[in-house]
């Protein structure tokens, strides 16, 4: 090979060598084999050449070029890989260090609250039904023997959306559109939202309700309060005890307000119940014969009970909450204690 040929294909290989990451290199490798490189240059002085002297000539610069671009490729491959390891090495993960934790979410105690409702009364046989939210007046009130003149009908209680449409006061009202259908023996409970036109520290415009409602032939009070036992037992207390007292409500006749003994002091007296030992939690009653006629039910035949509950003031008693509008707002500072 011509000595100057020799020395360019040296000093090319050897900027190629010292290429330190793929941009020299190929910086390196345009240098001379580029269209204004100096292999290409070479080319252009073959025909200043006597015509034999051009195909060894030429030969020579084809071996440079073949040269120069063998080395490219290996150096490129070396750099690649050593790049690419680079990278990687950078980007390393290290396995053995402790993860973020994921701050997991609580039940909220209204639905810890009507969780642990379904799970008891389902316990003792009773099926879940759930009616609409809208409802009409007749299913909300006349079916459950409120008549016209009731003051709970009142546009101060009670949110109508629209002539006879209503959002329900009570989940009763589909428990009604149930028993048309469904003749006794009827075990059901009605969990769900409910709508009143009431606002304060213990009550809210919109709540949730647990209504129960058993008919078979020879049901009695007594079955209700044993029920109602076994029911504050595993929701307060094992020590819990019930009282009836008499109230009045026109779906139930007779109807009763529920007493659990004060779980914080065991029916000693505390502030919690403000000093009597009980609390009131629940109303209930002899569903009133007028309601199972207007269901096609022979009050003759048949007898039943029925009780309803406020979910948040369950919740509230149980957990010590002392306002409801602490259920609504949704302070994960307040929901997080509830694990
Ligand atoms: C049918 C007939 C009667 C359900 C009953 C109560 C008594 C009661 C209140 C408790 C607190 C509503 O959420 S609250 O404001 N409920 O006192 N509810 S008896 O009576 C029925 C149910 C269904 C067919």
């Amino acid at each position: 090979m011509e000595k100057h040929l020799q020395e360019l294909l040296e000093q090319a290989l050897a900027e190629l060598s010292a290429a330190a990451d793929s941009r020299a290199l190929y910086e390196a490798k345009m240098k001379y084999l580029g269209r204004a490189g100096s292999v290409s240059a070479l080319y252009k002085t073959l025909k200043t050449l006597p015509q034999e002297a051009r195909p060894a000539y030429g030969q020579q610069i084809n071996e440079v070029r073949v040269q120069i671009e063998t080395h490219a490729e290996v150096r490129a491959a070396d750099l690649a890989a050593s790049e690419l390891s680079a990278r990687l090495m950078g980007e390393r993960e290290d396995v053995t260090m402790p993860g973020r934790r994921a701050r997991r979410g609580t039940l909220h105690p209204v639905t810890r609250v009507k969780n642990q409702l379904i799970d008891i009364f389902a316990g003792m046989g009773f099926e879940i039904f759930e009616g609409p939210e809208i409802e009409n007046d007749y299913y909300n009130f006349t079916a459950l023997n409120t008549p016209a003149d009731h003051p709970a009908r009142d546009m101060q209680d009670t949110f109508y959306v629209s002539g006879e449409f209503l959002l329900r006061t009570q989940t009763s009202a589909g428990q009604i559109r149930l028993m048309e259908k469904k003749k006794p023996p009827i075990k059901m409970l009605s969990p769900g939202r409910v709508f009143r036109s009431d606002d304060d520290a213990t009550h809210s415009p919109m709540f949730h309700q647990m209504e129960g409602l058993v008919v078979d032939k020879h049901i009695t009070l007594c079955d209700l309060q044993g029920m109602l036992d076994e029911f504050a037992r595993v929701m307060f207390s094992e020590a819990s005890k019930t009282r009836l007292r008499p109230s009045y409500f026109p779906f139930t006749e007779p109807s009763v307000e529920v007493d659990v003994s004060c779980h914080a002091c065991g029916g000693k007296g505390c502030p919690l119940c403000k000093g009597t030992g009980w609390i009131e939690v629940l109303g209930a009653g002899m569903v009133n014969r007028r309601v199972l006629e207007n269901c096609g039910i022979d009050p003759d035949k048949y007898t039943g009970f029925a009780f309803g509950m406020g979910i948040e003031r369950i919740a509230m008693l149980k957990y010590g909450i002392n306002n409801i509008k602490l259920l609504t707002e949704n302070d994960v500072r307040f929901l997080e204690q509830f694990r």
